[in-house]
């Protein structure tokens, strides 16, 4: 397979002015008809290519004369005048064999599509790429009550329906959704006045109910992205579709996103707080997605973090403004640490805009998506609120309609705060995490902060160099008062050191405060130290990770001395519990434990071999140590932090029920389940229900409630994805693989169904000791498993297979099962183009 460089980019050597489709539907014979409008780029001259992947061609024209391009398998040329003229086209796809869910596609009855990144190839010849924008017109023809496309709705009639998107847009942000579906609708009126039509369509049924509260999300977005940004919506329609098989979250098409029906669909009965919270982000993200990502849009794939970093960004500042921005800081410092870094730190470590790529769904990553954000973040810390917003003003004034680059991005930042960006930028090119080391010193009222970074090197990029590193800190006095607020120091060399003067005694520092840059931050620290910051330090996101960073210290400290808890951790935990004037969400936040994997991966950056089943023991011991030391008050939280009345998902309500359930999770440690049962029994929604379950499922019980479960939910497909999981994340070590096999075994289990195969072998995955099982059983399981599934669908394969990214950290013998694992999935007759990019970069 053919490997593509960014330095390699060449504009199109035609211009599209506009394009007509007609669809005419039918499940393994839909016919789809182009006519296209072409123009020389006189400056870029070249072939005329147009991609085309697994189509027929059933008839060509150039200006109306029958032609006969040269296909091969990615497209075809031809030739063609050397003015403008009109390309016509007929082809025949088959949506209901395509079990990859790239292009057009059938759901649960139902047409969709999804062409990010290149699946627009898939549903007829067209110049494939996001910097060829142009004027789409469509017409689709079927026996379906309802009949989509971007846009606005032109005419309909009886089996069709015509749609203009007055906007050019790349061929990625195309969709068409066609089905026997129902609305349910709304309306939003913008800044301007201007009414829009809102819908969510889904299958009729109990789906129906589902869709309020994402559509008031929708709305808040709408209004958000007015009020904080200035981005008003423009079309007079916007729709939303549910689909049930969907490789990933949700997609942006103009007018038209569609979503996994997880990520759109919820009830208090069956869905969770989380679910509800990031249900809510991901409405938002792909609503916002209309300004940073459709109006302006990305020159090229390597462009990817352009619209994704930013628009994350912007969902995350979203969800901060709905609830609370400390809590939120803190859960995506724990996904960025946990699977940003560990992605970062091992053989498919990738810089934020990467420069090559074999297929470029792969570069979907936590990287480009999370990193890609905190860049923002830093550039916002550095250059400050107001100069931000004046950037991106100028960002959408300077960009709408383009095709841009991370260099026009930077540049609008360079203009608009007249800073040089040049060294900022290697954040875009720089793989690895860097490491960020403290020392300090005080002398005479002088306090010296001395820094040192280091990025170890990753695939490809052995030298690193220094990089801009905003470090937010703030300086506390012995009795915890703060005698410097928070300042922010600019990092830009290798080593740095920063004085604050006139301080009467030596004070405490409190550094990386917001987390200030994605960097993993090393000192020498006492426990005692980290106990006073707990307690005391006026940052909440510092505040947590001190006794996070304490909380790993002792589970280090059982697994390689098998130590007992440390006292103060144990107090620090305990107080924080008994502290009712912080918020409950913090709260459940700060008595939590960092991860087994994480345990792993700072074991492994500390030259220890990490021993999984080890720290699962560990893992445990310490929940129990911290459960008996606050005995006391278990129950009396567990009263306190119920939440009567009819449930509501509010931030401050799932805050609450947060913290009940951490209290509820510790109690069960200690009472044999009897209060999780309780919870099972009495719940009145999915948070708690599924709470008590858990509960029970982790002490090896609620065999019965497992069962009545089953039976309550088994039609619903989203709540069976849950059990499927939960049954799967909660096997013991030694029955992971076992219980993953019977999973497969279940009448409902079905491997075509990204959410069901995800539910099974994402949960196995993240089972972090019953995936390590010394045995290799679930390795062979996994690596089996996938290899089944990259023959229906390649997308969902090639991301699963991650999870034997973290194979270098592990001893020999689990290295080497690992390496089997993926050697015998690569040797694969008939690999996936995706799946090779990835078993090979991991394999090095
Ligand atoms: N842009 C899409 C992701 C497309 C993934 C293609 N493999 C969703 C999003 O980021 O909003
Ligand atoms: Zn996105």
């Amino acid at each position: 397979p053919q490997t593509i460089y960014l330095k390699d980019y060449r504009p199109f050597a035609y211009i599209v002015d506009d394009v007509h489709l007609t669809f005419k539907l039918a499940d393994t014979a839909t016919r789809v008809i182009s006519r296209t409008s072409f123009r020389p780029n006189t400056d870029f001259p070249g072939e005329f290519f147009l991609h085309g992947q697994d189509i027929k061609l059933i008839s060509a024209k150039v200006d109306g004369v029958e032609v006969s391009p040269k296909v091969t398998s990615e497209g075809l040329t031809c030739d063609v005048p050397d003015k403008p003229f009109v390309w016509e086209a007929e082809v025949e796809i088959s949506p209901s064999t395509n079990t990859a869910l790239e292009g057009l596609y059938m759901s649960g009855g139902m047409y969709c599509t999804q062409c990010e990144a290149e699946g627009f190839r898939k549903i007829t010849f067209y110049p494939d790429r996001p910097d060829v924008m142009s004027v789409f017109t469509v017409r689709v023809e079927g026996d379906y009550p309802v009949l989509l496309s971007n846009g606005n709705p032109v005419a309909s009639g009886n089996g069709w329906a015509e749609w203009h998107d007055p906007w050019p847009k790349p061929a990625y942000l195309f969709a068409l959704v066609a089905g026997n579906l129902v609305a349910h609708p709304s309306s939003f009126t913008t800044m301007s006045g201007k009414d829009v039509d809102l819908n969510i369509y889904v299958r009729p049924g109990s789906d129906e109910d589902k869709c309020a509260f994402g559509m008031e999300a929708l709305k808040r977005s709408m209004k958000w992205d007015e009020d904080v940004y200035g981005r008003e919506y423009d079309l007079d329609i916007f729709n939303i579709v549910a689909v049930d098989d969907f490789n990933m979250g949700a997609m942006e098409n103009k007018g038209l996103n569609v979503f996994n029906s997880s990520c759109v669909l919820a009830s208090p009965e069956t869905s969770t707080d989380a679910n509800f919270e990031r249900i809510e982000a991901i409405i938002a993200h792909e609503y916002f997605h209309n300004w940073t990502g459709n109006r302006i849009t990305c020159r090229d794939w390597f462009q990817l973090c352009l619209k994704e970093g930013l628009t994350v960004f912007r969902d995350q500042q979203y969800t901060g403004d709905q609830g609370s921005h400390a809590v939120k800081r803190i859960e995506d410092a724990i996904t960025l640490r946990s699977r940003q870094f560990r992605e970062d730190g091992g053989p498919l470590a990738h810089p934020v805009r990467p420069e090559s790529f074999i297929e470029i769904n792969n570069f979907y990553t936590i990287t480009v998506y999370e990193k890609g954000a905190e860049i923002i973040g830093m550039l916002k810390r550095l250059v400050g609120d107001t100069e931000y917003y004046n950037a991106l003003d100028l960002y959408f004034k300077r960009h709408d309609g383009d095709a841009a680059t991370i260099e026009d991005w930077l540049q609008v930042f360079e203009d608009s705060t007249g800073r040089d960006l040049t060294q900022f930028k290697r954040w875009y090119s720089q793989a690895g995490t860097p490491r960020v080391t403290v020392t300090d010193d005080f002398r005479d009222g002088s306090y010296t902060l001395n820094f040192a970074q280091e990025t170890p090197p990753t695939p490809g990029q052995d030298e690193k160099h220094a990089q801009v590193i905003p470090l937010a800190v703030g300086l506390l006095s012995e009795n915890g008062d703060e005698v410097v607020p928070t300042t922010v120091l600019e990092m830009t060399e290798s080593t740095q050191s920063f004085t604050f003067d006139g301080l009467a005694t030596k004070p405490v520092p409190s550094i990386l405060r917001d987390f200030s840059a994605p960097v993993i931050l090393q000192r020498q620290q006492t426990s005692a130290e980290r106990a006073f910051l707990m307690a005391h330090d006026t940052d909440p996101f510092n505040k947590w990770d001190a006794g996070d960073a304490l909380a790993m210290d002792v589970l280090k400290q059982i697994v390689t001395k098998d130590a007992a808890p440390d006292a103060a951790y144990l107090d620090g935990v305990a107080a924080i519990m008994r502290d009712d004037s912080l918020d409950p969400a913090f709260r459940s936040l700060a008595v939590s434990q960092p991860s087994e994997s994480e345990v792993a991966q700072a074991l492994h950056d500390a030259g220890t071999t990490p021993d999984p089943l080890a720290i699962y023991h560990a893992s445990e011991a310490l929940k129990l140590a911290v459960a008996q030391h606050m005995q006391d008050i278990l129950p009396l939280i567990m009263a306190q932090y119920t939440v009567d009345g009819p449930y509501s998902p509010d931030a401050k309500s799932a805050g609450k029920r947060s913290l009940a359930r951490a209290a509820l999770g510790m109690l069960t440690r200690l009472d044999g389940g009897a209060a999780a049962a309780k919870t099972f029994a009495e719940a009145d929604n999915m948070t708690m229900q599924l709470a008590g379950l858990a509960g029970l499922r982790m002490i090896g019980k609620g065999e019965d409630q497992s069962q009545a479960f089953r039976k309550q939910w088994r039609d619903d497909r989203l709540v069976m994805d849950k059990w499927f999981g939960l049954t799967v994340s909660l096997a013991a070590p030694e029955n992971a693989a076992q219980t993953a096999i019977m999973m497969t075994q279940e009448p409902d289990f079905d491997m075509k169904n990204p959410n069901r195969f995800r539910a099974v072998f994402g949960a196995l995955a993240g089972n972090s000791a019953g995936f390590h099982d010394a045995s290799g059983a679930s390795y062979t399981l996994l690596g089996e498993w996938l290899a089944k599934l990259d023959a229906i669908n390649p997308q969902t394969t090639a991301r699963m297979t991650a999870a034997f990214e973290t194979w270098p950290r592990y001893d020999a013998d689990r290295q080497a099962k690992m390496r089997a694992a993926l050697e015998t999935l690569g040797a694969t007759s008939g690999l996936s183009r995706d799946t090779g990019e990835m078993v090979g970069r991991m394999l090095g």
